[in-house]
Protein backbone atom coordinates (compact mmCIF):
# COMPACT_ATOMS: atom_id res chain seq x y z
CA UNK A 1 0.00 0.00 0.00
CA UNK A 2 1.23 3.63 -0.58
CA UNK A 3 0.19 6.42 1.34
CA UNK A 4 0.75 10.33 -0.17
CA UNK A 5 0.94 12.61 3.13
CA UNK A 6 2.29 12.11 6.88
CA UNK A 7 -0.43 14.85 8.40
CA UNK A 8 -2.84 12.89 10.88
CA UNK A 9 -5.05 11.33 8.19
CA UNK A 10 -1.76 9.19 6.53
CA UNK A 11 0.12 9.17 9.63
CA UNK A 12 -2.82 7.30 11.80
CA UNK A 13 -3.78 4.64 8.54
CA UNK A 14 -0.54 3.72 8.64
CA UNK A 15 -0.61 3.06 12.21
CA UNK A 16 -3.70 0.90 11.44
CA UNK A 17 -2.34 -0.75 8.54
CA UNK A 18 0.73 -1.92 10.74
CA UNK A 19 -1.62 -3.39 13.60
CA UNK A 20 -3.53 -5.43 10.88
CA UNK A 21 -0.71 -6.99 9.38
CA UNK A 22 -0.40 -4.92 6.33
CA UNK A 23 2.81 -3.25 4.42
CA UNK A 24 2.55 0.35 3.05
CA UNK A 25 5.36 3.29 2.87
CA UNK A 26 4.46 6.50 3.89
CA UNK A 27 5.59 9.41 1.48
CA UNK A 28 5.70 12.60 2.91
CA UNK A 29 6.91 16.34 0.40
CA UNK A 30 7.77 18.21 3.95
CA UNK A 31 10.44 17.52 6.64
CA UNK A 32 9.91 15.72 10.15
CA UNK A 33 10.30 19.51 12.03
CA UNK A 34 7.93 21.27 9.38
CA UNK A 35 5.31 18.30 9.57
CA UNK A 36 5.40 18.29 13.48
CA UNK A 37 5.56 22.06 14.12
CA UNK A 38 2.68 22.99 11.38
CA UNK A 39 0.03 24.93 13.98
CA UNK A 40 -3.30 23.85 13.52
CA UNK A 41 -6.16 21.75 14.78
CA UNK A 42 -6.86 21.78 18.85
CA UNK A 43 -10.26 19.79 19.73
CA UNK A 44 -10.26 15.90 19.36
CA UNK A 45 -13.02 14.43 19.61
CA UNK A 46 -14.45 11.23 21.59
CA UNK A 47 -13.74 8.82 18.35
CA UNK A 48 -10.44 10.64 17.33
CA UNK A 49 -9.13 9.57 21.17
CA UNK A 50 -10.51 6.06 20.66
CA UNK A 51 -8.97 5.73 17.49
CA UNK A 52 -5.38 6.47 18.78
CA UNK A 53 -5.65 4.71 22.10
CA UNK A 54 -6.10 1.54 19.53
CA UNK A 55 -3.28 1.37 17.43
CA UNK A 56 -1.39 2.76 20.86
CA UNK A 57 -0.78 6.09 19.88
CA UNK A 58 -1.79 7.50 23.12
CA UNK A 59 -0.30 7.19 26.18
CA UNK A 60 1.29 10.86 26.15
CA UNK A 61 -2.03 12.37 25.21
CA UNK A 62 -3.48 10.56 28.37
CA UNK A 63 -1.71 12.38 30.83
CA UNK A 64 -1.43 15.42 28.91
CA UNK A 65 -4.66 16.68 26.98
CA UNK A 66 -7.47 18.09 28.48
CA UNK A 67 -10.69 17.01 29.06
CA UNK A 68 -13.75 19.86 28.37
CA UNK A 69 -17.06 18.86 29.04
CA UNK A 70 -18.71 22.27 27.51
CA UNK A 71 -18.22 25.62 25.66
CA UNK A 72 -18.92 29.13 26.10
CA UNK A 73 -21.17 31.25 23.55
CA UNK A 74 -21.09 34.65 23.63
CA UNK A 75 -23.06 36.85 22.29
CA UNK A 76 -25.35 39.97 22.77
CA UNK A 77 -25.28 40.98 26.87
CA UNK A 78 -25.40 37.36 27.54
CA UNK A 79 -23.36 34.22 27.84
CA UNK A 80 -24.11 30.55 28.23
CA UNK A 81 -22.81 27.28 28.69
CA UNK A 82 -23.20 24.43 26.99
CA UNK A 83 -22.55 21.10 29.40
CA UNK A 84 -21.72 18.25 26.70
CA UNK A 85 -22.12 15.11 29.30
CA UNK A 86 -25.74 15.75 30.13
CA UNK A 87 -26.47 17.29 26.47
CA UNK A 88 -25.25 14.15 25.00
CA UNK A 89 -25.85 11.49 27.32
CA UNK A 90 -21.75 11.35 28.30
CA UNK A 91 -19.66 12.78 25.23
CA UNK A 92 -17.27 15.18 25.44
CA UNK A 93 -14.15 16.96 23.77
CA UNK A 94 -10.22 16.84 24.48
CA UNK A 95 -8.13 20.06 23.65
CA UNK A 96 -4.65 18.26 22.35
CA UNK A 97 -2.97 20.11 19.64
CA UNK A 98 -2.77 18.49 16.43
CA UNK A 99 1.23 19.14 16.20
CA UNK A 100 1.19 16.99 19.68
CA UNK A 101 -0.89 14.42 17.91
CA UNK A 102 1.20 14.05 14.75
CA UNK A 103 5.01 13.98 16.81
CA UNK A 104 3.24 10.77 18.76
CA UNK A 105 2.31 9.01 15.52
CA UNK A 106 5.53 10.08 14.07
CA UNK A 107 7.97 8.51 16.70
CA UNK A 108 6.04 5.72 16.72
CA UNK A 109 6.23 5.23 12.75
CA UNK A 110 9.72 5.81 13.02
CA UNK A 111 10.54 3.11 16.06
CA UNK A 112 8.43 0.22 14.98
CA UNK A 113 7.46 0.74 10.79
CA UNK A 114 6.19 0.95 8.52
CA UNK A 115 8.57 2.67 6.53
CA UNK A 116 7.61 6.86 6.35
CA UNK A 117 9.78 8.67 4.28
CA UNK A 118 10.29 12.49 4.85
CA UNK A 119 11.34 14.87 2.10
CA UNK A 120 9.75 12.26 -0.78
CA UNK A 121 7.25 14.54 -2.73
CA UNK A 122 4.63 12.60 -4.75
CA UNK A 123 4.34 14.15 -8.32
CA UNK A 124 2.06 11.53 -9.53
CA UNK A 125 -0.61 8.96 -8.22
CA UNK A 126 -1.14 7.10 -12.10
CA UNK A 127 -2.86 3.16 -12.71
CA UNK A 128 -6.07 4.08 -10.46
CA UNK A 129 -8.03 1.12 -13.24
CA UNK A 130 -5.15 -1.31 -13.09
CA UNK A 131 -4.53 -3.50 -10.22
CA UNK A 132 -0.92 -1.67 -9.81
CA UNK A 133 -1.27 1.78 -9.23
CA UNK A 134 1.57 3.71 -9.17
CA UNK A 135 3.21 6.97 -7.24
CA UNK A 136 5.61 8.81 -8.71
CA UNK A 137 7.65 11.09 -6.55
CA UNK A 138 10.89 12.50 -6.18
CA UNK A 139 13.62 12.21 -3.07
CA UNK A 140 17.02 13.53 -2.84
CA UNK A 141 16.81 14.84 -6.21
CA UNK A 142 15.76 11.80 -7.90
CA UNK A 143 12.73 10.36 -9.48
CA UNK A 144 11.63 7.03 -8.13
CA UNK A 145 8.31 4.86 -9.42
CA UNK A 146 6.35 2.82 -6.07
CA UNK A 147 4.03 0.37 -7.38
CA UNK A 148 1.39 -0.16 -4.66
CA UNK A 149 -1.67 -3.01 -4.88
CA UNK A 150 -3.76 0.14 -3.24
CA UNK A 151 -3.14 4.11 -3.03
CA UNK A 152 -4.77 5.97 -0.34
CA UNK A 153 -3.96 9.97 -0.93
CA UNK A 154 -3.99 11.82 2.27
CA UNK A 155 -2.01 14.67 0.52
CA UNK A 156 -4.55 17.45 1.99
CA UNK A 157 -6.13 19.88 -0.01
CA UNK A 158 -3.29 20.71 -2.22
CA UNK A 159 -2.17 17.01 -2.91
CA UNK A 160 -1.67 15.44 -6.37
CA UNK A 161 -3.77 12.40 -5.90
CA UNK A 162 -6.91 13.72 -6.53
CA UNK A 163 -5.62 15.19 -9.67
CA UNK A 164 -4.39 12.23 -11.19
CA UNK A 165 -7.80 10.36 -11.36
CA UNK A 166 -9.57 10.60 -14.40
CA UNK A 167 -11.09 13.74 -15.77
CA UNK A 168 -14.89 13.12 -15.56
CA UNK A 169 -14.89 10.40 -12.15
CA UNK A 170 -14.72 13.46 -9.41
CA UNK A 171 -16.86 15.76 -8.75
CA UNK A 172 -16.12 18.96 -6.41
CA UNK A 173 -18.65 20.93 -4.47
CA UNK A 174 -17.05 23.90 -3.17
CA UNK A 175 -18.05 27.42 -1.27
CA UNK A 176 -15.74 29.97 -0.73
CA UNK A 177 -16.69 32.34 2.59
CA UNK A 178 -16.58 36.31 2.51
CA UNK A 179 -14.17 36.21 5.70
CA UNK A 180 -10.86 34.66 7.10
CA UNK A 181 -9.13 34.36 10.37
CA UNK A 182 -6.20 35.50 11.90
CA UNK A 183 -4.71 32.80 14.37
CA UNK A 184 -2.06 33.56 17.19
CA UNK A 185 -0.12 31.66 19.83
CA UNK A 186 0.34 33.04 22.62
CA UNK A 187 2.52 32.38 25.70
CA UNK A 188 -0.50 33.45 28.02
CA UNK A 189 -2.17 31.30 30.89
CA UNK A 190 -5.89 31.11 29.35
CA UNK A 191 -8.20 33.41 31.23
CA UNK A 192 -11.07 31.03 30.66
CA UNK A 193 -11.25 27.21 31.79
CA UNK A 194 -13.51 26.16 28.40
CA UNK A 195 -13.19 27.41 25.11
CA UNK A 196 -15.35 30.73 24.54
CA UNK A 197 -16.73 31.47 20.77
CA UNK A 198 -18.42 35.06 20.65
CA UNK A 199 -20.92 36.66 18.01
CA UNK A 200 -20.11 40.16 18.43
CA UNK A 201 -21.01 43.57 16.37
CA UNK A 202 -16.51 43.72 15.59
CA UNK A 203 -16.72 40.02 14.09
CA UNK A 204 -15.99 36.64 15.40
CA UNK A 205 -13.72 35.85 18.24
CA UNK A 206 -12.79 32.41 19.67
CA UNK A 207 -10.31 31.66 22.68
CA UNK A 208 -8.68 28.67 22.81
CA UNK A 209 -6.07 26.53 24.28
CA UNK A 210 -2.80 24.70 23.71
CA UNK A 211 -2.25 24.12 27.51
CA UNK A 212 -2.47 25.58 30.81
CA UNK A 213 0.58 28.07 29.62
CA UNK A 214 -0.38 28.22 26.08
CA UNK A 215 -3.78 30.27 25.03
CA UNK A 216 -4.58 29.75 21.07
CA UNK A 217 -6.83 32.83 19.54
CA UNK A 218 -8.82 33.60 16.45
CA UNK A 219 -10.15 36.59 15.28
CA UNK A 220 -12.32 36.81 12.15
CA UNK A 221 -10.66 39.41 10.02
CA UNK A 222 -11.50 40.10 6.02
CA UNK A 223 -9.93 37.93 2.95
CA UNK A 224 -6.52 39.37 1.86
CA UNK A 225 -5.41 40.32 5.61
CA UNK A 226 -1.94 40.54 6.17
CA UNK A 227 -1.02 39.28 9.76
CA UNK A 228 1.53 41.82 10.06
CA UNK A 229 -0.96 44.64 10.01
CA UNK A 230 -1.90 43.17 13.36
CA UNK A 231 1.18 43.89 16.29
CA UNK A 232 0.55 42.20 19.80
CA UNK A 233 -1.50 45.13 21.40
CA UNK A 234 -3.96 45.19 18.30
CA UNK A 235 -4.71 41.62 18.98
CA UNK A 236 -5.48 41.47 22.87
CA UNK A 237 -7.35 44.75 22.23
CA UNK A 238 -9.48 43.45 19.55
CA UNK A 239 -9.98 40.08 21.69
CA UNK A 240 -11.02 42.17 24.41
CA UNK A 241 -13.47 43.85 22.93
CA UNK A 242 -15.26 41.01 21.14
CA UNK A 243 -14.89 38.19 23.87
CA UNK A 244 -15.81 41.01 26.31
CA UNK A 245 -17.75 43.45 25.16
CA UNK A 246 -18.62 45.14 28.67
CA UNK A 247 -15.26 45.52 30.24
CA UNK A 248 -14.74 43.24 33.83
CA UNK A 249 -13.42 39.95 32.08
CA UNK A 250 -9.71 40.71 30.50
CA UNK A 251 -7.41 38.09 28.49
CA UNK A 252 -4.24 37.01 30.05
CA UNK A 253 -1.95 39.18 27.82
CA UNK A 254 1.70 37.48 27.07
CA UNK A 255 4.67 37.14 24.09
CA UNK A 256 2.29 36.25 21.08
CA UNK A 257 4.57 33.43 19.24
CA UNK A 258 2.90 33.08 15.88
CA UNK A 259 0.64 34.53 13.94
CA UNK A 260 -1.03 33.45 10.74
CA UNK A 261 -4.24 34.48 8.65
CA UNK A 262 -6.46 31.26 7.90
CA UNK A 263 -8.67 31.47 4.79
CA UNK A 264 -11.73 29.59 5.23
CA UNK A 265 -13.36 26.85 2.64
CA UNK A 266 -15.67 24.49 2.47
CA UNK A 267 -15.40 21.63 -0.36
CA UNK A 268 -16.13 17.92 -0.98
CA UNK A 269 -15.08 15.63 -3.38
CA UNK A 270 -17.14 12.86 -4.88
CA UNK A 271 -16.53 9.62 -4.56
CA UNK A 272 -13.84 9.32 -2.12
CA UNK A 273 -12.43 6.55 -4.38
CA UNK A 274 -11.37 5.13 -7.86
CA UNK A 275 -10.56 2.07 -8.85
CA UNK A 276 -7.85 1.11 -6.50
CA UNK A 277 -7.00 4.71 -5.75
CA UNK A 278 -8.79 5.86 -2.34
CA UNK A 279 -9.04 10.21 -0.72
CA UNK A 280 -8.92 10.79 2.99
CA UNK A 281 -8.83 13.87 5.28
CA UNK A 282 -8.56 16.88 3.80
CA UNK A 283 -7.36 15.39 0.34
CA UNK A 284 -11.33 14.94 -0.26
CA UNK A 285 -13.02 17.80 2.14
CA UNK A 286 -12.31 20.70 3.43
CA UNK A 287 -14.75 22.46 6.35
CA UNK A 288 -14.34 25.86 7.69
CA UNK A 289 -12.88 25.40 11.30
CA UNK A 290 -15.12 26.64 13.19
CA UNK A 291 -16.52 23.64 14.42
CA UNK A 292 -13.30 22.47 15.00
CA UNK A 293 -13.93 19.24 12.24
CA UNK A 294 -11.54 18.58 9.73
CA UNK A 295 -8.91 16.52 11.90
CA UNK A 296 -11.49 14.48 13.37
CA UNK A 297 -13.49 13.76 9.97
CA UNK A 298 -9.62 12.98 8.79
CA UNK A 299 -9.36 10.43 11.64
CA UNK A 300 -12.93 9.07 10.90
CA UNK A 301 -12.08 8.23 7.18
CA UNK A 302 -9.06 6.47 7.97
CA UNK A 303 -10.48 4.55 10.70
CA UNK A 304 -13.08 3.19 8.36
CA UNK A 305 -10.45 3.03 5.49
CA UNK A 306 -8.14 0.76 7.68
CA UNK A 307 -11.56 -1.38 9.00
CA UNK A 308 -12.22 -2.23 4.88
CA UNK A 309 -8.47 -3.13 4.20
CA UNK A 310 -8.13 -5.16 7.58
CA UNK A 311 -11.68 -6.96 6.48
CA UNK A 312 -10.08 -7.48 3.06
CA UNK A 313 -7.00 -9.04 4.18
CA UNK A 314 -8.51 -11.47 6.38
CA UNK A 315 -11.74 -12.30 3.97
CA UNK A 316 -10.45 -11.36 0.97
CA UNK A 317 -13.71 -9.59 0.17
CA UNK A 318 -13.61 -6.11 -0.91
CA UNK A 319 -17.00 -5.11 0.54
CA UNK A 320 -15.78 -2.78 3.12
CA UNK A 321 -14.03 -0.54 0.24
CA UNK A 322 -16.51 -0.66 -2.02
CA UNK A 323 -18.74 1.37 0.40
CA UNK A 324 -16.11 2.98 1.96
CA UNK A 325 -16.75 6.24 0.01
CA UNK A 326 -20.43 6.23 0.69
CA UNK A 327 -19.77 5.53 4.32
CA UNK A 328 -17.74 8.40 4.66
CA UNK A 329 -19.13 11.19 2.46
CA UNK A 330 -22.82 10.40 4.92
CA UNK A 331 -20.83 11.40 8.07
CA UNK A 332 -18.66 14.53 5.95
CA UNK A 333 -21.73 16.03 4.41
CA UNK A 334 -23.24 16.28 8.25
CA UNK A 335 -19.72 17.93 8.99
CA UNK A 336 -20.20 20.20 6.37
CA UNK A 337 -23.46 21.05 7.63
CA UNK A 338 -22.61 21.49 11.01
CA UNK A 339 -19.57 23.72 10.52
CA UNK A 340 -21.26 26.11 8.07
CA UNK A 341 -24.10 26.37 10.61
CA UNK A 342 -21.81 27.50 13.19
CA UNK A 343 -19.91 29.67 11.07
CA UNK A 344 -22.85 31.75 9.47
CA UNK A 345 -24.39 31.31 13.29
CA UNK A 346 -21.42 33.80 14.74
CA UNK A 347 -19.39 35.56 11.85
CA UNK A 348 -20.44 38.78 10.71
CA UNK A 349 -20.58 39.06 6.69
CA UNK A 350 -18.56 42.42 5.09
CA UNK A 351 -22.10 43.59 3.87
CA UNK A 352 -24.47 42.03 6.95
CA UNK A 353 -28.48 43.24 7.06
CA UNK A 354 -29.28 44.09 10.51
CA UNK A 355 -32.06 41.69 9.66
CA UNK A 356 -29.55 38.69 9.30
CA UNK A 357 -28.13 39.69 12.50
CA UNK A 358 -31.58 39.49 14.25
CA UNK A 359 -31.73 36.22 12.46
CA UNK A 360 -28.39 35.42 14.39
CA UNK A 361 -28.75 36.86 17.07
CA UNK A 362 -32.79 34.63 17.55
CA UNK A 363 -30.95 31.32 16.38
CA UNK A 364 -28.11 31.78 19.55
CA UNK A 365 -31.47 32.42 22.02
CA UNK A 366 -32.96 29.74 20.87
CA UNK A 367 -29.76 27.66 21.85
CA UNK A 368 -29.19 29.60 24.83
CA UNK A 369 -33.01 28.29 26.35
CA UNK A 370 -34.31 25.41 23.87
CA UNK A 371 -32.73 22.39 26.06
CA UNK A 372 -33.69 20.46 22.56
CA UNK A 373 -31.66 23.02 20.39
CA UNK A 374 -28.97 22.82 22.39
CA UNK A 375 -28.82 18.54 22.58
CA UNK A 376 -28.73 18.63 18.84
CA UNK A 377 -25.41 21.04 18.64
CA UNK A 378 -23.84 19.38 21.61
CA UNK A 379 -24.76 15.99 19.36
CA UNK A 380 -22.70 17.57 16.63
CA UNK A 381 -19.72 19.68 18.18
CA UNK A 382 -19.03 16.20 20.10
CA UNK A 383 -19.28 14.35 17.14
CA UNK A 384 -20.79 11.01 16.64
CA UNK A 385 -19.38 7.48 17.21
CA UNK A 386 -17.26 6.24 13.73
CA UNK A 387 -19.48 2.84 14.67
CA UNK A 388 -22.35 4.54 13.97
CA UNK A 389 -22.37 4.27 10.58
P1 LIG B 1 -2.91 17.57 6.19
O1 LIG B 1 -2.71 17.77 7.65
O2 LIG B 1 -2.99 18.74 5.30
O3 LIG B 1 -1.73 16.62 5.71
C1 LIG B 1 -1.44 16.39 4.35
C2 LIG B 1 0.02 16.01 4.24
O4 LIG B 1 0.33 15.67 2.89
C3 LIG B 1 1.56 16.26 2.55
N1 LIG B 1 1.60 16.39 1.08
C4 LIG B 1 2.36 15.60 0.27
N2 LIG B 1 3.20 14.60 0.54
C5 LIG B 1 3.83 14.01 -0.52
N3 LIG B 1 3.65 14.40 -1.81
C6 LIG B 1 2.81 15.41 -2.11
N4 LIG B 1 2.64 15.80 -3.38
C7 LIG B 1 2.11 16.06 -1.06
N5 LIG B 1 1.21 17.08 -0.99
C8 LIG B 1 0.92 17.26 0.30
C9 LIG B 1 1.57 17.58 3.30
O5 LIG B 1 2.89 18.10 3.47
C10 LIG B 1 0.94 17.16 4.62
O6 LIG B 1 1.90 16.70 5.56
O7 LIG B 1 -4.21 16.69 5.89
P2 LIG B 1 -4.92 15.52 6.77
O8 LIG B 1 -3.93 14.49 7.23
O9 LIG B 1 -6.09 15.11 5.97
O10 LIG B 1 -5.39 16.24 8.12
C11 LIG B 1 -6.39 17.21 8.07
C12 LIG B 1 -6.19 18.25 9.19
O11 LIG B 1 -4.85 18.71 9.15
C13 LIG B 1 -7.17 19.43 9.07
O12 LIG B 1 -8.45 18.98 8.68
C14 LIG B 1 -7.33 20.17 10.41
O13 LIG B 1 -6.14 20.81 10.78
C15 LIG B 1 -8.47 21.21 10.32
N6 LIG B 1 -8.61 22.00 11.55
C16 LIG B 1 -9.25 21.50 12.67
N7 LIG B 1 -9.76 20.26 12.67
C17 LIG B 1 -10.33 19.75 13.81
O14 LIG B 1 -10.82 18.61 13.77
N8 LIG B 1 -10.38 20.44 15.00
C18 LIG B 1 -9.87 21.69 15.08
O15 LIG B 1 -9.88 22.27 16.19
C19 LIG B 1 -9.32 22.28 13.89
N9 LIG B 1 -8.80 23.51 13.94
C20 LIG B 1 -8.06 23.26 11.61
C21 LIG B 1 -8.16 24.00 12.84
C22 LIG B 1 -7.39 23.80 10.52
C23 LIG B 1 -6.86 25.05 10.63
N10 LIG B 1 -6.22 25.58 9.48
C24 LIG B 1 -4.83 25.77 9.43
C25 LIG B 1 -6.96 25.61 8.25
C26 LIG B 1 -7.62 25.23 12.96
C27 LIG B 1 -6.98 25.77 11.86
C28 LIG B 1 -6.41 27.14 12.06
C1 LIG C 1 -8.19 25.37 18.05
O1 LIG C 1 -7.91 25.26 19.27
O2 LIG C 1 -7.31 25.46 17.18
C2 LIG C 1 -9.60 25.39 17.63
C3 LIG C 1 -10.59 25.12 18.58
C4 LIG C 1 -11.91 25.15 18.20
C5 LIG C 1 -12.25 25.46 16.90
C6 LIG C 1 -11.27 25.73 15.95
C7 LIG C 1 -9.93 25.70 16.32
O3 LIG C 1 -13.57 25.51 16.58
Amino acid sequence: MGIVGAGPAGLLLARQLHASGIDCVVLESRDRSYVERRQRAGILEQSTVDALRSVGAADRLEREALPHDGIELRFSRRSFRLDFPSLTGGRRVWVYAQTEMVKDLVALQLKEGPPLLFEARALAVEGANTDNPVIRYTRSGREHTLSCDWVVGCDGYHGVTRHGLPRGVLRTYERGHPYAWLGVLAEAPPAYEELVYAHSERGFALASMRSPQVSRLYLQVPNGTDPEDWPDDRVWDELDARLAPHGGWRLHRGPITARSVLPMRSSVTEPMAHGRVFLAGDAAHIVPPTGAKGLNLAAADVTVLGRAFSHLNVTGSTRLLDTYSATCLRRVWRAEHFSNLMTSLLHRDPDQSAFATRLQLAQLERLATSPHAAAEFAAQYTGLPVEAE
